[in-house]
C-alpha cells in the first residue's frame, strides 16, 4: 500500500502521466479532493452551478450529451471556468465500442471531446484495444484514461476476475491510463507475487458519495468521504446531486454550501489517512 499513505504531492512529483499529475498537482494547490459531477440539461444551470463549485473542486465531471442546449460556446465557457478556478474536466463518456469507433466518437461528432476534456473513462469489456483506440486521439494531447474496474451500483457486474483483468489491462498501457473508477484501492489486485504493486501509482476516483442519504432509489449506493478515502483507500470523491440538489430549483447558498462541506469532509479524511490528523 505504497500510494495510500503518501501525500497528493510526493505523488505528483513523480507521476509519469501527464494529466494525473496535473490533476494530483490541482487536488494539493487546491487542498480539495472532491470532484464535482454536473449532470444537468440545461446549458445555463450547468454554467451556473460550475462557477458556484468551481472554488471548492479539483475536478468537474460532465455528461456533455445530456445537455440539451449544447452548443461550441459552452465549451468556451467551460474552459473559461476551468482557468478562473483552476480545475480540471473530467468528461464521463464511459466508452464501450472497438477501437476504431471510440477512436472517431472521442476525436469527432458534434462533441470532440478529446479536444476539451483532460480525462475521460472506458469500459475495459472489449478488451486493451479499447485503450489503444482511445490512445491514438488522446495521448498525444495529454490526456488521461480511467477504467471502469468498479461500480457503485446495486447488483454491478464489474466485480471479482473482471476487475482484476481491467487492472492488468491497464499496467500494460500505463502511458495512458491514469487510474480507475472503483470503490477502492487497487494496489496489488490481480498481482501475482506482489508484482506491479511498488512502482505503480493508479488514482481511484470513486463517485457513489453522499453524506445524507444512502441511495437514490434507482441502484446509486452511497458511501461517505470518510469510508471512501480512509477505509477504502481511494482519491477523489464525486459528488453529484448531493451538492446541487435540484436542478430547477437551484439554491444558490446551497450549492456552494454543500460544495464546501463536501470538500472539508474529503479534506478531513485525506489527512486522517497519511495520519496528520
Ligand atoms: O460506478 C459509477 C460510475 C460513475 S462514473 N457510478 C456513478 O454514479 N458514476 C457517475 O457518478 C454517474 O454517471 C453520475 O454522473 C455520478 C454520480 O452522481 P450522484 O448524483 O449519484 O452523486
Amino acid at each position: 500500500m505504497v500510494t495510500k499513505t503518501k501525500t497528493y504531492a510526493q505523488r505528483a512529483k513523480d507521476h509519469p502521466n501527464t494529466a494525473a499529475k496535473q490533476l494530483l498537482e490541482t487536488i494539493d494547490r487546491k487542498k480539495s479532493n472532491l470532484c464535482v459531477s454536473v449532470d444537468v440539461t440545461r446549458k445555463a444551470n450547468f454554467l451556473a452551478i460550475i462557477d458556484l463549485v468551481g472554488p471548492f473542486v479539483c475536478l468537474v465531471k460532465t455528461h456533455i450529451d445530456i445537455i440539451e442546449d449544447f452548443d461550441h460556446d459552452l465549451i468556451e465557457q467551460l474552459q473559461v471556468l476551468s482557468k478562473k478556478h483552476d480545475f480540471l474536466i473530467f468528461e464521463d463518456r464511459k466508452f464501450a465500442d472497438i477501437g476504431n469507433t471510440v477512436s472517431l466518437q472521442y476525436s469527432s461528432g458534434v462533441h470532440k471531446i478529446a479536444s476539451w476534456s483532460h480525462i475521460t473513462n472506458a469500459h475495459p469489456v472489449p478488451g486493451p484495444s479499447i485503450i489503444t483506440g482511445l490512445a491514438s486521439v488522446g495521448k498525444s494531447l495529454g490526456r488521461g484514461l480511467l477504467l471502469l474496474a468498479e461500480m457503485s451500483t446495486k447488483g454491478s457486474l464489474a466485480v471479482g476476475s473482471y476487475t482484476e483483468d481491467a487492472v492488468k489491462m491497464a499496467r500494460a498501457h500505463k502511458d495512458f491510463v491514469m487510474g480507475f473508477i472503483a470503490q477502492q484501492r487497487m494496489d496489488g489486485v490481480g498481482a501475482e507475487g506482489g508484482s506491479g504493486t511498488e512502482e505503480e501509482d493508479f488514482l481511484i476516483l470513486t463517485p457513489g458519495v453522499g453524506l445524507d442519504v444512502k441511495g437514490d432509489g434507482m441502484g446509486q449506493q452511497y458511501r461517505t468521504p470518510r469510508e471512501v478515502i480512509v477505509e477504502s483507500g481511494c482519491d477523489v470523491i464525486i459528488v453529484g446531486r448531493g451538492v446541487y440538489g435540484n436542478p430547477n430549483a437551484l439554491d444558490v447558498d446551497g450549492v456552494r454550501r454543500q460544495a464546501e462541506r463536501y470538500m472539508k469532509e474529503g479534506w478531513k479524511a485525506y489527512l486522517e489517512r497519511i495520519g496528520e490528523q
